[in-house]
């Protein structure tokens, strides 16, 4: 039995994996004995040797022989493949720029610590990834606000815990992790506060015992901060030491707020005005207070402007950097970061000059990297100039980017060479020229370092299917043989490990034997280091945003597709769409081929309110098409109490492996093609995809032979 870590989500569980006496892995359990899990496990975790064995694994790279998604592959060795890959890369970077190649990558998964690194060292601004749409706007803004990322103390480290939790657009107590947060940790934090606040359009497992829910209509998150500011702010509420000697720009906060009445939030947000006074002043005055906060607010078109006025309601109410607050960890000494939060160099953007950044194809001042829907569009149009090559890691953008129709066009019909890393033949990797196969995290020596920065778990590699290679090692060699040394020196993943670990004097198998570090936490540090913004201080009123000509204080902007902002398509699409709430068995559209996995969940849901359901004549199981200005795509209906009545949700990143290659039916059920390619976050480039507009429709007898799996 061995104690390794995790990867079935954003990771954090420390697990136990049980092998026989071959080494076969036979049962991966959970850890009491973990400080960051506590014994959890959920079904992903569990099951992860399904994925690792599964007869449909890649194991060797595999090249196109016919037509792209023509579903015909050769076995080739991994030195072919590289050549291949080098040469493609080499003459496009001569005969047109490095800009022409792309790197994507998906959801934060091990191989993020290289993927920017290698992209920026490539030259190219193109990295394309989800992060416009998840986490990382939040993260950019925080680091205008004040200079890094706070994160919610809830593990009790400094024997205090949080007295009011606040869970804002996240779910992941009942979905599993993220960020580097165990859901199961998250309930803890919840039992022992005093008070809890759950901000969420559906009454969550988290609202259960909760003192305030706030039931918002989905995409108003900025209108409801901004009453609570106004609140905490009218009431004197706000911590007046840490606001005049660590913010700048109370006074103008405090004049933009005056007409953000919780009057005011109440008509756009539909939740009472005395709740949203009372919660407000709840979170001001039961401190520490903390908050867990996720997608609810990032898939908006208000996106950046509601996480601005989130990080005020925080500093206001005096959580920042204090024990059980929203903290900035201190990682564990003697160790090389690994992660961008702790060194933005980790991510090797000093590596791309200047003129190079200019060519990123995103309209937005402030998106992470090129923007996902103008890429694909710019692959398709030539505007602004048309990508030749795209190294694709970890991602299947056909089914969780908007408009797979585009996606798959641009792959298949317009790039010169497109190469995808992953564990499976998925839809995307269908219609690429070459596919590497990639270890899985069974398959990976580690130090797991990027999002838990508070500490630091170890992994270890207890089984090598195939031929198999760990994503970060192929970069480091794709690296060297395209000349790209100075960002990449290390020989191998072992000598990056070694370089990691150098300053401790630990050897990998020294610092495996330990399975985790922690951070010597010290809290209230900007008494001594300020906050790294342009004038000191946490700035209320942004100086950096308001240099870029950007809105400097938080204001709010109706969904563009609402009953508010179009009326006239009420009649059509009453219903209001949230999409993509994350389902405990699945990580996005990973697992619906492990039959222990599909079995917990086997179709493609669209819940709405039973009443909602029962209005329409639609009974649980019914096969449904959910209808948008943009597309139709079909579901089974599920009536679910959680939702208020007019809210529907459809699932996102369904496919359906046991169909044919290369489509394997990703256009029946996917939720990302029920939206345009118009609305965005004119500052972040984030989509609202919380909050559209639809219609449900019984799927006429006829038509319902055609099963959605
Ligand atoms: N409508 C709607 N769409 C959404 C969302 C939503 O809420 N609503 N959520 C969005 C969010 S938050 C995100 S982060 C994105 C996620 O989007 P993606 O990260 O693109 O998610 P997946 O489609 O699961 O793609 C991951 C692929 O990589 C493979 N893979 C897994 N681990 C590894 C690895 O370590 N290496 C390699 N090479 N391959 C690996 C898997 O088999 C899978 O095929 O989806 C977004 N899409
Ligand atoms: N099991 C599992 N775990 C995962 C993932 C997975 O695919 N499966 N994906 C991982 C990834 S990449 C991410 S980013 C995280 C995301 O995890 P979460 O942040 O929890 O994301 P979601 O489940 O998409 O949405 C969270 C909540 O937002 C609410 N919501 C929807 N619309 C709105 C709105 O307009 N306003 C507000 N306030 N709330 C709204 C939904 O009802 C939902 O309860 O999960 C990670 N963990
Ligand atoms: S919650 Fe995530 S890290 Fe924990 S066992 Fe499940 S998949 Fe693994
Ligand atoms: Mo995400």
């Amino acid at each position: 039995m061995t104690r390794s870590s995790c990867r079935g989500c954003h990771g954090v569980c420390q697990l136990l994996v049980h092998q026989d006496e071959t080494g076969k892995i036979v049962r991966i359990t959970g850890d009491k004995d973990s400080p960051t899990s506590k014994g959890y496990i959920c079904p992903k975790g569990a099951r992860a040797a399904d994925t690792l064995y599964h007869p449909d694994r890649i194991t060797r790279p595999l090249l196109r022989e016919k037509g792209r998604g023509e579903g015909a592959w050769r076995a080739i060795e991994w030195d072919e493949a590289l050549d291949l890959m080098e040469s493609h890369f080499k003459r496009i970077i001569n005969e047109h720029g490095p800009e022409y190649i792309a790197i994507a990558q998906g959801t934060g998964r091990p191989y993020t610590e290289f993927t920017p690194r290698f992209c920026n060292a490539l030259g190219s601004p193109n990295h394309v990834s989800p992060a416009h749409n998840c986490y990382v706007p939040r993260n950019i803004c925080a680091g205008i606000t004040m200079g890094w990322f706070p994160q919610p103390d809830i593990y009790g480290r400094s024997g205090v815990m949080p007295r009011c939790v606040m869970v804002f657009g996240s779910n992941i107590m009942e979905s599993g992790g993220e960020g580097g947060y165990c859901g199961k940790m998250v309930i803890q934090a919840l039992k022992e506060a005093e008070k809890t606040i759950i901000i969420d359009p559906r009454r969550i497992k988290a609202c259960e015992g909760s003192d305030y829910h706030l039931a918002l209509r989905p995409g108003s998150e900025c209108a409801l901060m901004l009453g609570m500011i106004h609140v905490v702010i009218a009431h004197e509420a706000y911590d007046k030491d840490f606001v005049e000697n660590y913010c700048s720009g109370f006074k103008e906060l405090q004049a933009h707020v005056q007409q953000f009445t919780p009057q005011w939030a109440q008509e756009i947000t539909g939740v009472p005005a005395e709740m949203i006074e009372q919660a407000a002043l709840t979170f001001a005055r039961t401190g520490p207070s903390t908050l867990i906060w996720g997608n609810g607010i990032d898939e908006s078109v208000c996106a950046f402007q509601t996480a601005r006025a989130v990080y005020l309601l925080l500093a206001l109410c005096g959580s920042i950097d204090v024990p059980g607050g929203m903290v900035r960890w201190v990682p564990p000494a003697n160790l090389r970061p690994k992660s961008g939060m702790v060194d933005h160099a980790v991510q090797g953007a000093q590596f791309l000059p200047p003129e190079q950044r200019e060519k990123c194809i995103s309209p937005f001042p402030l998106c992470p990297g090129a923007h996902p829907p103008s890429f694909w569009q710019a692959c398709v149009d030539g505007k602004p100039y048309k990508p030749k090559a795209i190294w694709l890691i970890g991602t299947n953008p056909i089914l969780t980017h908007t408009r797979g129709d585009i996606v798959r066009s641009a792959l298949r019909d317009h790039m010169e060479f497109t190469v995808t890393s992953d564990f499976f033949m998925t839809p995307t990797a269908a219609v690429s020229d070459l596919v590497l196969p990639t270890a899985h995290w069974l398959e990976q020596d580690d130090i797991v370092y990027f999002h838990k920065i508070w500490c630091v778990l170890s992994r270890k590699k207890l089984a090598q299917i195939g031929e198999t290679r760990d994503d970060r090692a192929v970069m480091l060699e794709m690296a060297h043989r395209l000349g790209l040394d100075e960002a990449f020196p290390w020989k191998d993943w072992d000598d990056y490990m070694a370089w990691i670990l150098e300053p401790s004097g630990m050897t990998f198998s020294e610092f495996a034997e330990k399975d985790i570090l922690f951070g010597d936490m010290q809290y209230r540090k900007y008494e001594e280091q300020g906050f790294q913004t342009p004038s000191g201080k946490l700035e209320l009123y942004s100086n950096v945003m308001a240099k870029m000509g950007l809105e400097p204080m938080p204001v709010y902007t109706e969904p563009p597709i609402s009953p508010v902002s179009t009326p006239e398509l009420l009649e059509e699409f009453p219903f209001i769409l949230m999409t993509g709430c994350k389902l405990k068995p699945f990580f996005h559209t990973e697992g619906r081929n492990i039959p222990a996995l599909r079995k917990l969940h086997p179709n493609p849901m669209v819940d709405m309110n039973p009443e909602d359901a029962e209005a329409l004549g639609l009974e649980e199981g019914q096969l449904v098409q959910v209808r948008t200005p943009y597309g139709t795509q079909r579901f089974l209906l599920h009536p679910d109490e959680r939702l208020q009545k007019g809210v529907v949700h459809a699932e996102h990143a369904w496919w359906f492996p046991e169909q044919e290659e290369p489509e394997f039916g990703c256009f029946t059920s996917n939720a990302n093609m029920l939206f345009g390619h118009e609305h965005f976050d004119t500052i972040s480039g984030a989509q609202p995809l919380k909050s559209g507009l639809c219609a449900v429709q019984a799927v006429s007898e006829a038509d319902a032979t055609a099963p959605v799996s």
